[in-house]
């Protein structure tokens, strides 16, 4: 459940808000956008997914699904990054950073829904075949086999173990391509997504950027290309991402390049 009153007392304790997220995760990042954004004072607890912070017994008992980010705010535990922002907007309405409009809100929703649902088939296989990571050692799928649920998310890790297939790679270059097509469609005359800026550039926002930092081709998608700049541009966009989020070594820059140069192009 996406919104839930914690049982244990350490977790009902906690008063204002405590966000449970990683550095580099996108799905952190559009959270600590919309915090920024809204000028709210929050508590970080910030994770080492790498070092598998997130498997921890005390991080499980307020996300037994182990993903971050996950929030509590005044004991109330949501998950689910889409969730948060939902929650966040209306608990803090001010600035309001959804459209009026029913209709306009309708389709903010469906923007945003799309930046978490879509994650585990365009940016996540995307991301660990050009950078050639891992997301768990071999050593951790055992632990993770037996705490995780979601034969999904079991199957997704053991794959960035394993090796994505070349099928695999070129089925998410192929949606991350339809994405980029629909957000020019959406981008072209009109500076955000929806409206004024809102939930729906925040939701997409740190997912192009890491596309773009992983050097993913963005030309044929030139208004994607003004509103990732002017949304960068933000000063919200240093404070909840940094500057240089990815400041990849040279030895990891160069695989990266030879394995985009093999990857599929649009088409
Ligand atoms: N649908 C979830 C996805 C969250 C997600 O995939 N988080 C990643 C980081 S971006 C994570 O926790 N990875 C660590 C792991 O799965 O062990 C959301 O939107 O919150």
């Amino acid at each position: 459940m996406p919104t839930r009153r914690s049982t244990e007392p350490d977790i009902q304790a906690l008063r204002g808000l405590h966000l449970y997220h990683a550095k580099l995760s996108n799905s952190s990042m559009r959270v600590r956008l919309l915090l920024e954004e809204k000028g709210l004072v929050w508590t970080s607890h910030l994770l080492d997914a790498t070092r598998q912070d997130n498997l921890d017994d005390g991080y499980l008992r307020i996300n037994p699904t182990s993903l971050l980010p996950s929030l509590v705010h005044d004991g109330v535990v949501v998950t689910e990054s889409n969730d948060i922002l939902y929650h966040l907007e209306e608990r803090f309405p001010e600035p309001r950073l959804s459209p009026v409009e029913e209709s306009e809100r309708a389709v903010m929703r469906e923007w945003v829904d799309l930046a978490a649902s879509s994650h585990p088939t365009t940016l996540k296989p995307w991301q660990y075949a050009v950078t050639g990571t891992r997301t768990k050692r071999p050593q951790d799928m055992e632990r993770y086999r037996q705490l995780q649920s979601d034969p999904d998310l079991v199957a997704f890790h053991q794959r960035s173990l394993d090796g994505f297939t070349e099928a695999e790679i070129a089925d998410a270059v192929q949606r991350n391509h339809a994405i980029l097509a629909r957000m020019e469609g959406a981008l072209t005359g009109a500076p955000w997504l929806v409206g004024g800026y809102g939930l729906a550039d925040i939701a997409w926002f740190p997912n192009v950027l890491l596309l773009d930092l992983l050097g993913f081709p963005t030309g044929d998608y030139p208004a994607v290309r003004r509103w990732l700049a002017t949304a960068r541009s933000r000063p919200t966009a240093r404070s909840a991402i940094g500057r240089s989020p990815l400041r990849l070594p040279g030895w990891l820059l160069r695989p990266i390049v030879r394995v985009r140069k093999a990857l599929p192009s649009r088409g």
